[in-house]
């Protein structure tokens, strides 16, 4: 037996990047565990990717490309029982060779072009890798196009609007500058679960004697770590932000020189003034005394604030993070080592992608995006082509998803298993998996960059979404008139190659793919500390405070609950380590169980506006009596997806998707 172990990075979509050990016997994945060498992931990973070898020698994993078959009939409802209903779409999903998959694949996009124009193609991507050299395949989509796109971000789209607004940039803290806070707000963040390479600065910061303060309307195992938990409504944040800015100003704790280096300075105040603490917390649902607490940690200067990503998926949710900017500016927090208000880390910021020409091309809207396939017009869209996502089980309004590709005529979904979309595609194509995978990464929890190198050679007839994009280059070239450009050799070079184009910007400052190889690098263009002396690049170089309020979510009757579909440790989205569970776990207060008539562990519908679930009710007495809590990512075709209950609708900025804003009930299961 030959045992060995090699190098890699993880790609998956999570704020840590991790550095990678794989255990390799005979050519089998048996291991994946952290490298101890890497400065941030030190030695461990998450239990998802450490469970990550079962996928990949899953019997599942997809081999070959698939070709829908044979028009008549009725749709196949999937290649595997146990899925609910049938699919609109006729024929089955049957093996074919790549020749046969690209050649059709080159004429049917090059035929629709022809026909419709390139607009009537979408070419939709995701976060199955974060790899930065997908962009090639943008690349591809853009020299055959430009194709249609999409527009606005479901994952971060309000809080990244809100950051843009505010500070005219948006960065975060180097994740070692947390060594200098006195006091650190986890606000609407859940590490132990979604970003577990935070959670030793966080009890480096406890040791220190910093205070730990988290912020969430739903009780979680991040609770153990902090010193206490303010459990506002759902979406009183603003309220509670407020509130805390109030009993700053009315304290004097404000910092004397705040007016200078923000714009609408006496807004912000007047709003924040505009009502006691009291009634504040009132309308934030929390105590008086709880909105003292977080005025205390700001005022304990420096103060961190640790704004999760999940927080902003609500139709307030972008005034939420400015309120929360807000609170970080007046309090002077800002441009001080071990303060700021840290939400996404520039990922991309060292790479240059600029081979893109950004040249705008039709968009669609992401979150909305199931109404936009079917709606769109002049020219409609004929054709759909997905990267790295499974729009169907993870976009909101998922049924109308599932019916806006069922009913498109022509759906290449590239992937390494047979999801939810992959089941209602035309072609299916099999692409290579994380520890396959040879692409160049950032992070967006720290400043790291870092290569993934295969631990293993895909398996006979797996192709990288690079490969595929320039083989089917070749066959859209070999179509094309002599007189049309070509676009082959435009996407040419290795994975290597492609990374050594992306690093020129960084390569004079010695992160090069051969350092990378050596082990991860920190961004040497991030700051050490962020908007330092307070000048920011906004247009007036002032930062922006929120002044106005922002819309409360509509109430409907006969839903008293609140959904909450968040991050669990068993899946990364709708890749689970591990079978999903038959029948989605639904956690809430006994007594909101018990008013529907309902006791632990009983079966019951979890039902919305839009359609009901069937779930197992889990008794957890440490929640709200007001919410409702499942997994993020279950499955669509098995009934398990939260996503069928949640309509599509936009954040107040950003177009990010408010998942969020979901009101249900609970209902016995008869
Ligand atoms: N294990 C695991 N890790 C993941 C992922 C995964 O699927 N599984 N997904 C990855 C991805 S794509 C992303 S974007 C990140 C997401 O990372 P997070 O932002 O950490 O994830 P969420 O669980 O969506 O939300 C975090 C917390 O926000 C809270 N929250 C929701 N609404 C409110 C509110 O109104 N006020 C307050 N104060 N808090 C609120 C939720 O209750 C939750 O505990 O995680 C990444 N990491
Ligand atoms: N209800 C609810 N829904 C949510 C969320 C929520 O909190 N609640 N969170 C939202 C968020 S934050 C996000 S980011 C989205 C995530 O949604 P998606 O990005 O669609 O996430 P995944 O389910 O991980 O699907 C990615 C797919 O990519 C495949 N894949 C992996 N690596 C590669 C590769 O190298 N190439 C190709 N071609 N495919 C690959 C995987 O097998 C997987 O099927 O979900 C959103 N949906
Ligand atoms: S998913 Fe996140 S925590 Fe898990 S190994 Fe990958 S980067 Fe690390
Ligand atoms: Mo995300």
């Amino acid at each position: 037996m030959t045992t060995e172990t090699k190098r890699t990075l993880c790609n998956r979509d999570c704020p840590d990047a991790c550095g990678l050990v794989a255990t390799i016997e005979d050519g089998r994945l048996v291991r994946l565990g952290g490298d101890p060498d890497h400065p941030v992931t030190r030695g461990f990973i998450c239990s998802r990717t450490s469970r990550f070898p079962e996928r990949q020698n899953s019997p599942e994993r997809l081999l070959t490309p698939l070709l829908r078959r044979g028009g008549g009939g009725g749709g196949d409802g999937g290649t595997a029982g146990g899925f609910t209903g049938g699919l609109a779409r006729a024929g089955v999903l049957e093996p074919a060779s790549w020749d046969e998959a690209l050649s059709t694949i080159a004429d049917t996009l090059l035929r629709i072009r022809g026909e419709s124009g390139p607009a009537a193609i979408l070419h939709y991507r995701s976060g199955g890798s974060l790899g930065l050299l997908k962009a090639v395949v943008d690349y591809f989509f853009e020299l055959l196009g430009p194709v249609s796109v999409k527009r606005g971000d479901i994952c971060s789209g309000g809080g990244d609007a809100a950051q843009e607004t505010d500070f005219g940039d948006e960065e975060s803290h180097d994740l070692f500058d947390l060594a200098h806070a006195r006091s650190i707000l986890l606000w609407g963040k859940n590490p132990t679960v979604s970003n577990i390479h935070l959670l030793p600065f966080l009890r480096d910061a406890k040791r220190r004697g910093a205070c730990l303060l988290l912020i969430d309307p739903i009780h979680h195992k991040t609770e153990a770590l902090a010193d206490r938990w303010i459990a506002p409504r759902p979406g009183g944040d603003f309220h509670l932000a407020l509130g805390a800015a109030a009993v700053l100003f009315a304290r004097g704790a404000v910092d004397p020189g705040a007016a200078s280096w923000n714009d609408h300075f006496a807004e912000f105040r007047a709003l924040a003034l505009s009502r006691d603490a009291g009634a504040w917390a009132r309308e934030a649902g929390v105590s008086e005394a709880e909105v003292g607490l977080v005025a205390d940690a700001l005022a304990a200067r420096p103060c961190s604030i640790q704004v999760g990503w999940g927080m902003a998926r609500r139709t307030n949710g972008s005034a939420i993070v400015r309120a929360l900017d807000a609170l970080a500016s007046v309090s002077g927090n800002l441009g001080i080592p071990g303060g700021g208000v840290s939400y996404y880390f520039k990922r991309r910021g060292a790479y240059d992608t600029s081979f893109l020409s950004k040249r705008p091309p039709r968009t669609l809207s992401e979150p909305l995006l199931g109404q936009e396939l079917l709606n769109a017009r002049d020219p409609a869209v004929r054709a759909v082509w997905v990267t790295a996502g499974n729009p169907v089980a993870m976009l909101p309004d998922s049924t109308t998803v599932a019916r806006a590709f069922e009913s498109r005529e022509f759906v290449v979904v590239v992937d390494s298993f047979v999801t939810d979309t992959a089941r209602r595609a035309t072609v299916v194509l099999p692409t290579t998996t994380l520890v396959e995978d040879d692409d160049l990464h950032g992070a967006y929890g720290h400043h790291w960059l870092g290569v993934s190198t295969p631990v293993l050679a895909p398996p006979p007839g797996v192709l990288s979404d690079l490969e595929i994009v320039q083989r089917l280059a070749a066959a859209v070239d070999a179509r094309t008139s002599p007189s049309e450009k070509k676009i082959a050799p435009l996407l040419a070079g290795s994975a290597r190659d492609w990374k050594r184009r992306l690093l020129r910007r960084v390569e004079p400052l010695g992160v090069t793919v051969d350092a990378l190889e050596g082990g991860a690098k920190r961004n040497p263009l991030a700051p050490r500390v962020l908007f330092e002396g307070r000048r920011f690049p906004t247009d007036t170089g002032r930062m922006n405070l929120v002044h106005d309020f922002p819309p409360e979510p509509p109430e409907e009757p006969g839903f008293p609950l609140w959904l909450f579909s968040n991050s669990t440790e068993r899946a990364q989205s709708s890749q689970w380590a591990g079978a999903p569970p038959d029948l989605l776990p639904a956690a809430c207060h006994p007594a909101t169980a018990t008013t529907a008539g309902l006791a632990d562990g009983d079966e019951a519908w979890l039902e919305s506006a839009l359609g009901r679930l069937r779930v197992r009710v889990r008794f957890d007495d440490r929640q709200r009596r007001d919410v409702v809590l499942v997994p993020k990512g279950g499955h669509f075709d098995r009934g398990a997806s939260a996503n069928a209950l949640i309509r599509a609708r936009l954040t107040d900025a950003g177009e990010g998707a408010a998942y969020l804003d979901c009101r249900v009930r609970l209902a016995p299961a008869r």
